[in-house]
């Protein structure tokens, strides 16, 4: 029988965390807290999850600090920030500090890469078969949690002759640790999300050449990103007890929140001056902490779109570059796609050394030895070709293991080959005592990573302190639990304007993939509620086995 005992059972074996990102970290802090033996399992070589694969030229944070970071006090105290998005160094240096203060180090086994897990339903745990610098070995453990992150699984679209490419191939996800000199080489980027823009602006500055490829405009907002002295830190630490107060009672976990009028209780001359504010205030201000009907309805969005178009085509020289990166007609309404943050991004494209190929227009029609070829007969001939192209998003990183449950023959990815089953998207029926943080039907890309680790790594400690009290060791989701959770997180992601943009925010980017809303988007306070709501009955919606 699996234990999920005590760190001083010498029995009891370890649990298992998947991934140093800000959910294993936090995850592996709080079971070592609460007594577990844990150990944590890293593909990669350091911490910092997203921020230690995603090291490309200009990766930084979207979400201002000290929004962006664990609340818990012995973390931020002597912690300063040197600026308002801080970039991946300052970032991967921040986990470092987060794995001193919480005495991790020797809790982490990096280079480690989990390929498998089949569940024992006679032991009641799991054996994880993993690989460590090409060795395979095999552990045993009575809970896994599961910490992938949502973009742990770079997509490359299967371009006709991408294998012929003699130049280097580079996807932003995989990013070379060691970096690649772009400095006076030709480079083709492909995909304008938001690792294709933050990695843009940096490129054009060294390139001798970049021809951007776009298929959909990113509806980029200015970021403002300013330096921060001591000072500045302090004035932060002074009020941060109000603002973690506030940021538990958001939407996403921000310390500000949509303005609860709609758009039209203004006049337009106010209207036009609120956006100004936004705009000014940099960050997400212009998406989330605008009008609340603005990503419901459609008049209200359209005004927001035109606000934003006007304010970016007077930076743009080119007639036809304004057509391609802001058109007349929105490609989507406004915000119904993960918007990115930009620092003269618009400005890159006036630039001699730059060029930009729409793909609606002219689509890629392969790639040769030398370069991009469009449709319209042109070879773009390059040094690099970066695919920024961005992940089979929110559940790649788990169905890329081969996870087996209580039914070996079926696979998590088979599992969920038609459509995503989760409970509370912490859990799926089939898969008992392992926990997902970070994934499908959770609040995922619609909160803070810190404030959704925290939020679940809390539920699932508490979780594993209830099974080892009470001698239980084998927790599984009922499936009447999970579809209703499902049909819920199906109804709250076909509101509002979001169905009608096509992204992976739905599964769209990956072929084959089923449509469908992949995270809970009503809010991490209400989530919060739901998630507590069956913990403290006793677990509903959850089979309990001693
Ligand atoms: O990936 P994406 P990303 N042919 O999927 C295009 C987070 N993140 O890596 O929109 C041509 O957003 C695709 O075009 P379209 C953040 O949450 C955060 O940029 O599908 N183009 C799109 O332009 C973000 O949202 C930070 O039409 C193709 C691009 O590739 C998420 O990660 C930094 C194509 C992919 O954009 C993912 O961002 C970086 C094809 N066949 C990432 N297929 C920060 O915190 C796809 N594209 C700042």
């Amino acid at each position: 029988m699996g234990s999920i005992g005590p760190e001083t059972d010498a029995q009891a074996q370890e649990i298992a965390v998947i991934g140093a990102g800000f959910s294993g970290i936090y995850e592996l802090h709080k079971l070592k807290d609460a007594g577990f033996k844990v150990r944590l399992y890293e593909a990669g070589e350091g911490v910092g999850g997203i921020w230690y694969w995603n090291c490309y030229p200009g990766a930084r944070v979207d979400t201002p600090v000290p929004t962006y970071q664990l609340t818990s006090d012995d973390t931020w105290t002597d912690w300063n920030w040197s600026q308002r998005f801080p970039d991946y160094s300052e970032l991967r240096t921040y986990f470092q500090h987060l794995v001193k203060v919480w005495g991790l180090e020797d809790l982490i086994t990096f280079n480690t890469r989990i390929e498998s897990m089949k569940w024992d339903d006679q032991a009641h745990h799991w054996d994880l078969e993993m690989r460590t610098n090409g060795t395979v070995q095999t552990k045993s453990a009575p809970a896994v949690v599961v910490c992938t992150g949502f973009g742990s699984k770079p997509y490359i679209p299967p371009w006709k002759g991408l294998d012929t490419f003699k130049g280097n191939l580079l996807h932003t996800g995989l990013w070379p640790q060691g970096g690649v000199p772009l400095d006076g080489k030709r480079v083709a980027i492909i995909g304008t999300g938001a690792s294709g823009v933050q990695l843009i602006q940096e490129t054009a500055k060294v390139a001798k050449h970049l021809t951007v490829f776009q298929r959909t405009p990113n509806t980029a907002l200015p970021m403002s990103n300013p330096q921060y002295d001591k000072a500045k830190n302090d004035v932060w630490k002074k009020s941060y007890a109000e603002t973690k107060q506030m940021m538990l009672t958001t939407f996403a976990g921000f310390d500000y929140e949509f303005r609860k009028e709609n758009a039209n209780i203004s006049t337009p001359e106010v209207r036009a001056a609120f956006y100004k504010t936004l705009l000014e205030s940099g960050g997400l201000h212009f998406w989330l902490g605008t009008y609340q009907d603005v990503l419901f309805d459609e008049e209200a969005n359209a005004e927001a779109y035109e606000y934003w178009r006007q304010s970016v085509i007077k930076r743009i020289k080119d007639t036809r570059n304004q057509e391609i990166l802001a058109p007349k007609v929105a490609p989507h309404p406004f915000g119904t796609k993960r918007i990115s943050l930009e620092r003269q991004y618009f400005e890159v494209f006036n630039q001699d050394n730059v060029d930009l190929v729409d793909l609606v227009e002219n689509n890629i029609s392969e790639i040769t030895e030398t370069g991009i070829q469009t449709k319209d007969g042109v070879l773009h001939e390059v040094d690099v070709i970066v695919a920024a192209t961005g992940f089979d998003s929110v559940t790649g990183g788990i169905t890329a293991i081969d996870i087996r449950g209580t039914d070996p023959k079926q696979s998590i990815k088979d599992r969920w080959s038609q459509g995503c089953y989760t409970l509370f998207g912490l859990t799926t029926s089939g898969f008992p005592n392992m926990f997902m943080m970070y994934g499908p039907q959770a609040p995922t890309a619609f909160a803070t990573g810190p404030s959704s680790a925290e939020c679940q790594g809390e539920w699932i400690t508490a979780c594993l302190e209830h099974m080892r009290d009470q001698h239980i060791t084998k927790i599984d989701a009922t499936k009447e639990a999970e579809k209703d959770w499902r049909d819920h997180t199906l109804e709250m992601g076909g509101k509002g304007l979001f169905p009608k943009a096509k992204g992976w925010y739905y599964g769209d980017n990956i072929p084959g993939k089923p449509r469908e809303a992949l995270n809970y988007m009503a809010g991490l306070p209400l989530y919060r509620e739901k998630i507590w709501e069956s913990a403290n009955n006793g677990y509903r919606g959850f089979e309990l086995t001693a």
